[in-house]
């Protein structure tokens, strides 16, 4: 592995400002061998083994990871948001939630010195994995222009710095303040009303591009932005259906609900253009037994794989064999259920009825023999969960994918009750929080009402602006202060370029973060970097040790307390940072923004006035697991307009790509976070030292006169007609179906024009890129 930096060999100064360059520099040629193994396992203990040693963690790491995700003594894992299991040996982690960990756990450091021997446009030049590779951030810095290096700032004077900016601003929608998913419960709601007692609801999550779909789908069905099943159902369903998710990597711990869901004879449907590792067999890494003997157990009973996009069309092919079965056999479908709870259901059946078996081949590209395949596991299970992630939510008609779903799972009466239910698999691990504790750019006027009424603000009623949007405004000169709290915002939002032109036209960029990034050297003419505290680390504050609070994708609220020492005496925590913001941007504020900090209890006793379901809060984020959120949908009430639950009637969308074309999906590799890339290999999909490749069927290369591994150009089509492009990748034959393609996040962002967002999310398109591929020039 490479401990110095790796220069960019880009044609021109020019080019290396403009191209991420992500991953580490390869240790070998590249390779790339199908991989036969299990899911977790062995492979995946070899793995972290390695990776501890190179962070200098093999004594600190296994120690905290046995504190990791225990009820309420230990930290939350930082990484996805799966929820813990509450039974058995408490042993439940990941090779990646260990990796994500340890990552932040290094014994590695970025302090005065590193900034002051290097300018920021030599740290340009740097790959994405040097500039994490350097370790923790130790202290606040601020950029000086007359030098071009970082340099050390006391707190007080950054937050002054921040402070300025945002009182000398004509109209606070001039900032704009993101959150990452990272951020805990307490300082998200502190952010919140930060920026609404500035006055702005500018603020942008990084759900904008990752669920935004999903909440706004289940809002619109059900009434509620969130999945109804939680842990214990998915241990009860007869049927499970799993659609558009890289579970063996990007939330491993499912496949020990999917390998108990096996040994009790469920049924298990992948549904994904690639067969993902977690869709063959899993040793289950926590069973010893199991580790010891090499014991593998099945993970599926059923793979299709529909072309990209093609997942509406399947899901109305399920929906369409239900109700045609239901002719001959009322059984089909839960006629009670129908009546008493939902609306709009002969619509749904005419709609089903009048969409014909061709077009739900042509456009979900499997038979109509495989659909039906499908469609039996679903009349047969008394209890059916579907589940599903970015390969349903990154897609222009997201919304209406995420409808069907619904649709097809009220058919069938299966909501509001044990095995049964659509759940979401969140990212960050607590996203789902961010969103239930305030951070949302178009907020109900219910809760603004209650946030005027407790905290005495008053904040706008106008709906803020979004990720794309803020990328606009920061671009248009409209929006001139940006603050990041957590998150790499430079690479993670797409149209790589148009996105570091906007930051860098920003008067003020502040990034609060754990670990330099490219955020940090993609900047505005003022910047700081500003560094904080990380989840497993102690949060002292005036009244002793800090919790703080989180939500898993099931609506699990707990308790993460931390256990090491911070990295630098000189951190603080993200409530304190934001508090110290907030004191210098607001001064005639009424707020208690430093008696908040020194006693969370405190706003967690603000938040329970506030925030809905939240009502005891400090008592009951106490108890051993945490409390669940009340899910009205899980009770069968349904704030709808209707009062019940709303069948969808869109039309299939025509996802087929023109002659010619691919569509492109862009994903995560085994071994990478988000933006965070741990190394160049991709295990479970064969791939050793190499991310520019892209993944295509062994047809669509033939067709193109293009070899084995060999070098590609590949062109992207906006909706605007505007391409982009990136050259040089690998073509790597594989097992996707034709006219489909997929290559890695973030580099691909390159490819993702700003303007091509759903039109029902505002979501940028990161999983139907067209594209054209051809031999490399
Ligand atoms: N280790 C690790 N864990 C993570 C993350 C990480 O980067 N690393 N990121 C976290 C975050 S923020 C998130 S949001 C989640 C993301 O978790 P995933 O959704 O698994 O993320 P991706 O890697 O984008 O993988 C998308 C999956 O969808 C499939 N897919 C692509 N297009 C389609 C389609 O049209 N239909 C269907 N059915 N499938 C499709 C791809 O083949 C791939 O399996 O993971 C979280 N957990
Ligand atoms: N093309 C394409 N683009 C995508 C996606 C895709 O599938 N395709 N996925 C999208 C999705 S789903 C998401 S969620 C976004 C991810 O976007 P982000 O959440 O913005 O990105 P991350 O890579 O998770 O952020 C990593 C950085 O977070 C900081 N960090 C880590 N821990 C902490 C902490 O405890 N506190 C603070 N303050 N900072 C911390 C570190 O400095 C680290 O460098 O990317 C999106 N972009
Ligand atoms: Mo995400």
């Amino acid at each position: 592995m490479v401990e110095g930096p790796r220069v960019l060999s880009a044609d021109s100064d020019e080019q290396a400002r403009l191209e991420p360059n992500v991953g580490p520099a390869p240790e070998g040629n590249p390779e790339f061998h199908p991989y036969h193994h299990p899911a977790a396992g062995w492979g995946a203990a070899k793995s972290v083994t390695r990776f501890l040693v190179r962070e200098g963690a093999l004594v600190d790491g296994p120690r905290a990871i046995m504190r990791m995700n225990h009820e309420n003594t230990g930290f939350d894992c930082p990484g996805c948001a799966w929820p813990d299991d509450t039974k058995g040996l408490h042993l439940d982690i990941c090779e990646n939630g260990i990796k994500h960990v340890t990552w932040e756990m290094t014994s590695k450091r970025v302090g005065r010195e590193f900034f002051a021997a290097h300018s920021v446009t030599e740290l340009s030049g740097w790959s994405d994995y040097d500039l994490e590779n350097q370790g923790r951030l130790t202290e606040p810095m601020v950029y000086d222009p007359d030098t071009d290096h970082y340099v050390p700032v006391s707190w007080k004077d950054a937050f002054e710095v921040v402070g300025r900016a945002l009182r000398e601003l004509d109209n606070p929608n001039q900032a704009s303040f993101y959150t990452s998913g990272r951020l805990g419960n307490e300082a998200t709601f502190l952010y919140q009303l930060m920026a609404r007692e500035l006055g702005t609801n500018n603020l942008p999550d990084c759900s904008n591009m990752c669920h935004e779909a999903s909440g706004r789908a289940l809002h619109a069905s059900l009434g509620t932005g969130k999945g109804t099943v939680d842990l214990q159902d998915w241990e009860t369903a007869d049927a499970l259906f799993i659609l558009g998710v890289n579970a063996a990597s990007n939330a491993p711990r499912m496949l020990t609900a999917l390998a108990e869901a096996y040994h009790r004879g469920a049924q298990i449907v992948h549904i994904n253009p690639l067969v993902e590792a977690a869709a063959t067999r899993t040793i289950v890494p926590h069973d010893f037994t199991d580790m010891a003997l090499f014991k593998t157990t099945r993970t599926s009973t059923l793979n299709l794989q529909p072309r990209i996009g093609g997942d509406m069309a399947l899901l109305r092919g399920m929906a369409k064999a239900v109700l045609d079965q239901a002719d001959s056999d009322p059984k089909a479908l839960d006629r009670e259920f129908i009546d008493r709870h939902t609306a709009g259901f002969e619509e749904y059946r005419a709609l089903c009825e009048g969409t014909s078996w061709d077009e739900i081949e042509h456009q979900s590209g499997l038979s109509r023999a495989d659909v039906l395949k499908a469609a039996r596991v679903y009349g047969e299970a008394a209890r059916s969960i579907v589940s599903w992630c970015l390969g349903i939510s990154q897609h222009e008609h997201g919304v209406d994918t995420v409808r069907e779903i619904v649709n097809l799972l009220l058919l069938r009466g299966n909501l509001g009750r044990e095995g049964a239910g659509p759940s979401p698999v969140r990212g960050h691990s607590n996203v789902q929080g961010n969103r239930t504790c305030g951070i949302d750019h178009r907020p109900e006027d219910e809760f603004l009402d209650r946030l005027a009424e407790v905290c005495g603000i008053e904040p706008p009623r106008e709906h803020g602006l979004d990720t794309v949007h803020t990328v606009k405004a920061m671009h248009s000169g409209d929006v001139k202060v940006f603050v990041g709290m957590g998150g790499n915002f430079a690479l993670a939002a797409p149209d790589t370029p148009y996105t570091y032109a906007a930051l860098r036209n920003c008067d003020l960029t502040v990034q609060v973060s754990t670990k330099l990034n490219r955020s940090h050297v993609v900047h505005g003419r003022q910047a700081l970097i500003l560094p904080c505290l990380g989840r497993t680390e102690k949060d002292h504050q005036r009244k002793g040790i800090q919790s703080t609070s989180v939500e898993d994708s099931m609506s699990m609220v707990h308790l993460s307390i931390g256990m090491k020492r911070p990295a630098s005496s000189h951190l603080l925590s993200e409530p304190a940072i934001i508090a110290g913001m907030a004191r210098a941007a607001l001064p005639d504020s009424a707020t208690p923004w430093d008696w908040y900090i020194e006693d969370y209890d405190r706003i967690r006793d603000t938040m329970a006035q506030v925030l809905d379901g939240f009502e005891d809060f400090n008592r009951r984020v106490r108890l051993p697991l945490g409390f669940r959120i009340k899910q009205p949908a899980r009770e069968l009430v349904f704030l709808t307009p209707s009062g019940r639950a709303e069948f969808s009637t869109a039309v299939l969308p025509d996802v087929v790509p023109a002659p010619g074309t691919l569509a492109l999906g862009t994903m995560r590799s085994h071994d990478q976070w988000n933006t965070t890339i741990y190394s160049d290999n991709d295990r479970y999909r064969g791939v050793k030292n190499l991310r520019t490749l892209v993944f295509m069927n062994r047809g669509d290369m033939r067709e193109r006169g293009i070899a084995d591994m060999g070098p590609v150009d590949i062109t992207s089509t906006a909706k605007d007609g505007s391409q982009r492009s990136l050259s040089g990748y690998l073509a790597i034959p594989y097992d996707i179906p034709r006219g489909c393609a997929a290559g890695y996040m973030p580099e691909m962002n390159v490819l993702c024009a700003l303007s091509d967002y759903s039109t029902q999310s505002d979501q940028p398109i990161m999983k139907h890129v067209k594209v054209t591929i051809g031999p490399a020039a």
